[in-house]
């Protein structure tokens, strides 16, 4: 059995829900074969987030970890390749707090990569019948946050566990009358369950997922 860990947010920005929260749930409550999934919901909270993280990996000592988050505006299920060392808020998060162009790891490196098969997971995603893309900027928020300290504490305390980022769209009933795009909790969970699988892949795929700007 190859251990997951699966985390999602609490709502944000004022939202009822977080679509990311409850994908991970329905992805952990009906798991893909062979893989154990704990799910794990964290605070929208610049540092607090990381601190639940951490307490999490160390707890369930897990081969695999994705984060998810909600991306409103994005149209698919986005599998981010970088994180970066910056904290950077362009709204408060759920504690009020608002840094700005702080290290999210005072001294560590600018940016680390993720270390799923990305490319594989991108593959997996669109063979399960859904949208995905491969995301170079997971942003400056919470969510970049969070991501940049799993890999500074995969690249610390587990090397051999495989980390990663997937932003996933908003859901249908948060964009009603926006005009912005959407996909329904069930659907992104599938598509989180070839994910996920894909993950446990010896190498990734050599395809051309580049952006030319
Ligand atoms: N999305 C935000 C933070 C929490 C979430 O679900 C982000 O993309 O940073």
């Amino acid at each position: 059995m190859t251990r997951v860990l699966l985390t999602g947010f609490e709502p944000f920005d004022g939202a009822p829900v977080n679509p990311s929260w409850e994908v991970a749930r329905l992805v952990a409550d009906e798991p893909p074969e062979g893989l154990e999934v704990t799910p794990v919901r964290l605070s929208c909270v610049f540092g607090q987030a990381a601190g639940e993280l951490r307490a999490a990996v160390r707890g369930s000592e897990p081969d695999v970890v994705v984060c998810l988050g909600q991306a409103t505006g994005r149209p698919d299920i986005s599998i981010e390749r970088i994180a970066v060392n910056i904290d950077d808020a362009r709204i408060p998060d759920n504690a009020g707090r608002q840094p700005i162009d702080r290290p999210v790891v005072p001294g560590g490196p600018a940016a680390y990569f993720a270390t799923l098969p990305v490319k594989a997971c991108v593959a997996a995603v669109r063979e399960a019948g859904l949208p995905s893309s491969l995301s170079h900027s997971a942003g400056t928020f919470v969510c970049n946050h969070v991501f940049y300290a799993l890999m500074h504490l995969l690249a610390t305390e587990r090397p051999a566990a495989r980390g990663g980022f997937v932003h996933v769209p908003a859901l249908p009933e948060q964009v009603l009358d926006r005009a912005q795009p959407s996909l329904p909790a069930a659907t992104a969970a599938h598509a989180l369950r070839a994910l996920l699988t894909a993950s446990t892949r010896p190498t990734d795929l050599r395809t051309p997922e580049g952006t030319t700007h």
